[in-house]
């Protein structure tokens, strides 16, 4: 019973920026749990090396390499899913990147990228991916990526912060015009994790030691130590469970 709760078979998972990191870990976990999933990045080499890896552990897997924050290529993507017949169930919009820089020099440029990619995109990508849902009426689920920052500032990540930020808040705009549609929109803020895109502060001892001495677990987290949240948030145990975000962080907000 409990374990049927958490099954996701016959489910199919779109995550976006999963090549590699989170959203690569997140991909796995889901497959493991019996979704097939579809993997996106940017770069059409990054994708099938992804597949490549998840097949090879005999998981169902399958690429569509576009870019999250081009509107006209995630309807194409989508199109194509139409004409493949693939039903997405389960959306994880993850791909983000960073741009690190006092926010007094940030070029509206930089800023304009940061806010497309992290929160522009998860609103066209969710929206896109929810018209579906709703046209079939078989409901779904949607798991927007925050961060510690969609709650808490730090200096030098301002497009970020904001983006994170809003991440939170367009759960729950999702929540509050889709629930009746069967679908849940929900956030996972995972806390300092060991991806590449942390590695410059991974590798500055002084960031190291802060994040290992304000972490009440002093460490960092792993990827896929977000696996069972994302697995929660995408079955059929949080089917009640609408416009929330959960912090996976080693209590790092608890303590902050
Ligand atoms: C940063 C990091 C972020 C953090 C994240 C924690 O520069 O602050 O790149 O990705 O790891 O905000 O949730």
């Amino acid at each position: 019973m409990s374990r049927s709760l958490f099954d996701l078979s016959g489910r199919t998972a779109l995550i976006t920026g999963s090549s590699r990191g989170i959203g690569l870990a997140l991909a796995q976990g889901l497959a493991e749990s019996g979704a097939t999933v579809v993997v996106n990045s940017r770069q059409q080499a990054a994708v099938d090396a992804a597949v490549a890896q998840l097949q090879g552990m005999g998981l169902k897997a399958q690429g569509a390499a576009f870019d999250v924050a081009d509107q006209a290529a995630v309807e194409a993507a989508f199109a194509a899913f139409d004409a493949q017949g693939l039903a997405i169930d389960i959306v994880v919009n993850n791909a983000g990147i960073q741009h690190r820089e006092p926010l007094l020099d940030v070029s509206l440029e930089d800023w304009s990228r940061v806010i497309n990619t992290n929160l522009t995109a998860a609103f066209v990508v969710g929206r896109t991916a929810a018209r579906r849902m709703i046209e079939r009426g078989t409901g779904g689920k949607i798991i927007n990526i925050g961060s510690l920052t969609s709650e808490a500032a730090r200096a030098t990540v301002a497009p970020y912060t904001v983006a994170k930020g809003g991440i939170k808040m367009l759960s729950k705009a999702m929540a509050a015009e889709w629930a009746m549609h069967g679908i849940q929109a929900n956030s996972i803020g995972p806390g300092y994790i060991l991806t590449d895109m942390n590695e410059a502060l991974v590798n500055n001892a002084a960031f190291d030691a802060w994040v290992k001495a304000s972490n009440p677990t002093q460490r960092w987290g792993r990827p896929d130590e977000l696996v069972g949240t994302a697995i929660y948030l995408a079955s059929g145990a949080s089917n009640y469970v609408n416009g929330q975000i959960i912090y996976v962080d080693g209590g790092w907000l608890a303590v902050l």
